[in-house]
């Protein structure tokens, strides 16, 4: 879908294989890497991003959840991982869902400072973090739109916003939800 001309989309893949400008990590609050699509990121980018990420725990001691951090992509074929970290579900009267959407937004804030072009994101918090698929989709879906809309066309680098999702729920849920927007444009 297109929103202010920036193309929206979502394909079910590794997100490690996606190329463009900014590929976004569901990590955690020491940035320490882990399983999951983190592991997967470090695994196949090498360990020029770990060495990065120990920087930053050094010199800001790592990253709440709903901040989010920029480092190298190492041998990806981006320019930069922004981690991100979500939160961890415990029912949902924490404010799970407004620190899972400060995730998107902290992740494009600090993506448009670098004048990306383009970002995949991959489903945060629906894996380990065990938060809820539809909800976390119509919230990602959500917060992106809202920031999209929230910034004139004259003040957005973003060309290509993509959703990666990695198994067949998400996929399908992503698929529902932007097909749902598209309809009530
Ligand atoms: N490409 C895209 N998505 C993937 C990939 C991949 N290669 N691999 C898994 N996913 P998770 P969380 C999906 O568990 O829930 C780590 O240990 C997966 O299907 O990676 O935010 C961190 O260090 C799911 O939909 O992240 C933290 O400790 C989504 O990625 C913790 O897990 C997120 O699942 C973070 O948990």
């Amino acid at each position: 879908m297109n929103v202010n001309n920036v193309v929206i989309t979502s394909t079910k893949g590794d997100i490690t294989k996606w190329q463009g400008d900014v590929i976004v990590n569901a990590s955690n609050s020491g940035l320490f890497g882990g399983g999951g699509v983190d592991g997967a990121i470090h695994r196949a980018g090498g360990p020029q991003i770990a060495e990065e990420c120990a920087m930053i725990r050094q010199k800001q001691g790592g990253c709440l959840p709903g901040e989010a951090a920029l480092t190298n992509a190492g041998k990806l074929p981006a320019r930069y991982i922004i981690h991100t970290v979500g939160p961890i579900w415990k029912g949902g009267s924490g404010g799970e869902a407004a620190i899972l959407s400060k995730c998107y937004r902290s992740s494009l804030e600090l993506a448009y400072a670098q004048e990306a072009q383009s970002i995949a994101f991959p489903n945060i918090s629906t894996g380990i973090y065990r938060f809820p698929k539809a909800l976390a989709g119509k919230t990602a879906i959500e917060t992106v739109i809202e920031y999209i809309k929230g910034h004139p066309s004259s003040d957005m680098s973003f060309r290509r916003i993509d959703f990666i999702c990695y198994d067949n729920e998400n996929a399908e849920l992503y698929e529902e939800q932007l097909n749902l927007y598209n309809d009530h444009k």
